[in-house]
């Protein structure tokens, strides 16, 4: 049987965001790719020759650490390098006009963060690129953005040529090999090494986060959830949305540069949205009714105008 057609009228969308209480977010690696970072799976999801998600585990870890820290060095740059985009300064915005709206981000890239998104309403599913933590002891330290995070790693930090891409991209350039004494060691213990502290595979995500998340999906109904920007096939975070309809009538918004008609963890039913685009352009139209419209000032500065007081 064919699955249901989603809708994609924005004012259909408008009329259901003006009278939706608690909202939830999952966003993926879409959110930021406008911002010039690539996503995990598709184009972008190779680093040299190697797959994104072959280098993003604890065994490539463990394997060759000089490797996988040149890969994380490099990305930790590139989220420095890039800014947020409208999507997550729309998202921020959101929370500010909407105490009941929730935002769980599978993203390590900080962007939700420097778009000012107010932290009580943001969970790191798979914590930071710019936290790092102890191999050992498991020490962690909330915040260095050093970079390049160690003298072995100052390749990864290079500036490219103008106009061509990062010389590190290319697989025919070699790589220094960075042995483990060049990588930085537990300033606790003083004998582990460092690593990032992200979730890789088969790694628990943070024990009392998804508790919090739990308790807030099971608080009350929610009557929004919007799936911006994720494939959608990784787990816990491909389950919320279908754990908050369990509570009652939700409808389930997918925003995504390509919409799988019935994607693969979202199974449209009757009140649900689909919208395909670029979620920089779709996210700050659709939530217009409440954030109003962006404004960046000649600074930086990003301010909203009209949207509900
Ligand atoms: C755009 C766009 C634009 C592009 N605008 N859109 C239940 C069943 C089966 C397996 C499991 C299960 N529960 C747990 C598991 C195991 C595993 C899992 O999910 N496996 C599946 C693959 C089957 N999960 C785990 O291991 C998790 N741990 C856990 O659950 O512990 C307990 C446990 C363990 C083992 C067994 C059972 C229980 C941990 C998951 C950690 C994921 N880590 C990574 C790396 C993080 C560090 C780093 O960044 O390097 O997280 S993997 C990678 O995938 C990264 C991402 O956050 C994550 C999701 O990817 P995302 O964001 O969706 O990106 P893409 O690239 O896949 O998609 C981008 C989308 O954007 C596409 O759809 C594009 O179309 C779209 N797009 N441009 C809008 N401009």
């Amino acid at each position: 049987m064919a699955p249901p057609k989603t809708y994609s009228s924005i004012s259909a969308f408008h009329s259901k965001l003006l009278g939706a209480k608690r909202i939830l977010a999952v966003c993926g690696a879409g959110l930021s790719a406008s911002s010039g970072l690539p996503t995990f799976r598709g184009k972008g999801g190779m680093w040299r020759n190697h797959e994104a998600m072959s280098l993003a585990t604890l065994d490539a870890f463990e394997r060759d650490p000089g490797l996988v820290w040149m890969f994380y060095g490099y990305r930790r740059h590139m989220a420095l390098t890039v800014k947020p985009n409208a999507a997550h300064y729309a998202l921020a915005e959101l929370a500010r006009k909407v105490p009941g709206f929730m935002c769980l981000t599978q993203n390590v890239d900080n962007l939700h963060i420097r778009a000012s998104h107010p932290p009580s309403q943001l969970k790191l599913l798979h914590g930071s690129l710019f936290s790092i933590k102890c191999t050992r002891c498991s020490f962690l330290q909330p915040s260095n953005a050093d970079d390049p995070f160690c003298p072995a790693l100052a390749p990864a930090s290079l500036p490219p040529p103008p106009n061509q891409p990062h010389p590190i991209l290319d697989p025919n350039t070699p790589l220094p090999s960075v042995p483990a004494q060049d990588l930085p060691h537990c300033p606790k213990c003083q004998i582990g090494l460092q690593r990032p502290g992200v979730v890789w595979f088969g790694e628990q995500l943070d024990h009392q986060m998804l508790e919090d998340i739990d308790k807030w999906i099971e608080a009350e109904k929610v009557d929004l959830v919007l799936v911006i920007g994720t494939s959608g096939v990784v787990w816990p975070a491909a389950g919320f949305s279908e754990q908050a309809r369990t509570k009652g009538e939700t409808s389930v918004v997918v925003v995504n540069m390509e919409l799988e008609e019935g994607g693969r963890n979202n199974r449209p039913e009757k009140e649900d949205f689909g919208f395909e685009g670029d979620a920089a352009v779709l996210l700050p139209r659709l939530l217009e009714p409440i954030i109003g419209r962006m404004v960046v000032e000649e600074e930086g500065e990003v301010r909203w105008v009209g949207g509900r007081s």
